[in-house]
């Protein structure tokens, strides 16, 4: 247990020092505070002096990384060690964007040749449907790709295309299917004309009940227009790692990419999952994706954990959260571009540590893996952040920006970063009493007015932010970005000691559902469910018949 570990048992004792901070008077005592908890990573600052923590902290939870050999397992994660321990399998995402030249090995073979000829077909097909060469069963040009995926399968691609928008050139649209929810399909196929659309069916283990679904529906679609089974040639692509089911699907063998064990599916848009953001973007732009997670990759791998950015953003998250009791982190991207990152992040983060037993099947007896939550920061500020800045619960959270203004509109950009800026700095500060009284003071107002509002207008502060700041929003950028918070995934990971790729939980929901689905569909009411089970059965069933 980490807990035993010498550091940890310091930390606890710092964490009792700590509760009588103050985030005004740290920065007060300090005037090199800033330059001394910031770094910059290529154009990216982070900024995390605004968190309750002194160098005394800092060294504690350096000491804490290095005694639970986060450098090791770092090494073995990029070295091909099978690390996702209850599956056997490696985690070698970072391999999906290995640049180096140098090979990894799995069981003696070398995974970049896998990896390089995946990239190939990819970049050949995703130049063959964008320059035209690649036609509809009618001769038509393919305008129109539909992702039909979910979760991992989905969300990455989602949040990448959505990003970078602002790199496409239009060639090809793309639109996402997640939704075992027909309305989302029949949505997005209505406009659509079946000879110009590129289905890309995106499933791992082409098990996934959801996305088979959605994909026979837009089988059925083509069909109903081509009248030719052979159409399903010119319209399907598969990414997975299962080609027999693929090819059981009917997708040629030619139209299927490839996806191994080693690749989490929430850490897949590096691999063929991402096909849609290169069949939007082009084959260049996604190959400055994978450049950008691999510079940041090689930070990881490279910096000392004392001048490591996904290391420090790491053990600030656990001394937020294991010793500081603060359980929940906010996401708070403030360009619009990034309004799907705080949704993606959230799976990451808690499908990899929202676990509560340890590498050896105990109990954990600290809290782990945060509860992410997010939205566009800017939207925030006239909605939740109310309780960010006055709520019982103190809510650390990490505000990202970027200084380039994706667009050259004048009088916008500058009011939204200040607002950026001002927000973390009204978390850290806070306004007590005297200074409300000052300031309703000088608008004239009366002393009894003052007494009444006074304390509902104080704002205790001492609220922790990181602010990471990026020059611009670009494929580059933001692949580091991403990389960033997947490193700090995993040092976390480390740290508590939790299984972080796998996800165990995700399963007896989808088991169930499948004994609950044919109980919908008799016409018999149910009498072997649990009493509210039955409940919601039996009242499905009675309405769908009226
Ligand atoms: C991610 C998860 C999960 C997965 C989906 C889709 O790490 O494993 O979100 O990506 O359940 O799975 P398939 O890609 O196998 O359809």
């Amino acid at each position: 247990m980490n807990i035993n570990k010498v550091a940890w048992q310091l930390l606890e004792t710092h964490s009792e020092t700590a509760k009588s901070f103050h985030l005004k008077d740290l920065f007060a005592d300090d005037p090199d505070r800033f330059d001394k908890f910031s770094l910059q990573f290529e154009d990216i600052l982070f900024d995390y002096s605004k968190n309750l923590v002194t160098d005394e902290v800092m060294t504690g939870l350096f000491n804490l990384a290095h005694e639970v050999d986060v450098e090791g397992w770092r090494t073995r994660m990029f070295s091909g060690g099978r690390i996702n321990l209850t599956e056997d399998r490696p985690v070698l995402h970072v391999a999906l964007r290995n640049m180096s030249g140098d090979p990894i090995h799995v069981d003696g073979a070398d995974v970049m040749d896998q990896v390089s000829s995946e990239l190939d077909k990819m970049k050949s097909l995703t130049e063959n449907v964008r320059s035209g060469k690649w036609r509809g069963y009618s001769g038509k040009r393919i305008t129109d790709v539909v992702n039909i995926g979910i979760g991992g399968s989905n969300l990455g691609p989602q949040m990448v295309t959505e990003a970078l928008r602002k790199y496409s050139d239009n060639k090809v649209s793309v639109h996402y299917v997640s939704n075992v929810d027909s309305f989302q399909i029949a949505q997005i196929l209505r406009p659509l004309n079946p000879e110009q659309v590129l289905f890309v069916i995106s499933s791992k283990t082409f098990t996934t009940r959801e996305t088979l679904t959605n994909a026979a529906t837009a089988r059925n679609w083509l069909l109903a227009s081509s009248f030719d089974e052979t159409a399903v040639d010119r319209h399907f692509i598969a990414v997975t790692a299962n080609r027999a089911n693929a090819l059981e699907f009917g997708i040629p063998e030619g139209n299927i990419h490839d996806l191994w064990d080693w690749v989490g599916g929430r850490f897949s848009l590096w691999s063929a999952i991402g096909l849609p953001i290169a069949l939007n973007l082009g084959f260049d732009n996604f190959e400055k994706l994978l450049g950008g997670a691999y510079a940041m990759d090689q930070h990881f791998l490279n910096a000392p954990l004392e001048k490591n950015a996904p290391v420090i953003q790491a053990l600030i998250g656990i001394w937020n959260s294991s010793f500081l009791g603060m359980q929940t982190q906010a996401i708070l991207p403030y360009n619009q571009s990034l309004h799907m990152f705080s949704a993606y992040m959230q799976q990451a983060d808690m499908e990899s540590n929202g676990k509560s037993v340890d590498w050896d099947g105990n109990d954990v007896p600290y809290s782990t893996g945060s509860i992410i939550w997010g939205q566009l920061g800017i939207n925030g500020q006239h909605a939740f952040y109310q309780y960010l800045h006055q709520g019982k619960n103190i809510i650390p959270a990490d505000f990202i920006g970027a200084v380039e203004s994706s667009t050259t509109v004048k009088g916008h950009h500058e009011y939204l970063m200040a607002n950026f800026i001002a927000q973390t700095q009204a978390l850290m500060n806070g306004i007590d009493k005297e200074q409300v009284r000052d300031e309703l003071r000088a608008k004239g107002k009366s002393e009894s007015y003052i007494d009444n509002l006074v304390s509902h207008k104080v704002h205790q502060g001492n609220r922790p932010t990181n602010t990471i700041l990026l020059k611009r929003i670009d494929p580059h950028s933001l692949g580091a970005l991403i990389a960033l918070y997947e490193h700090k995934i995993f040092v976390q990971g480390i740290i508590w000691r939790v299984c972080s790729f796998d996800q165990w939980g995700v399963e007896l929901g989808k088991e169930l559902a499948n004994h609950i689905l044919p109980q919908l569909e008799t016409g018999t009411p149910i009498k072997t469910q649990d009493s509210s089970t039955m409940g919601l059965i039996n009242f499905y069933k009675n309405k769908i018949t009226q």
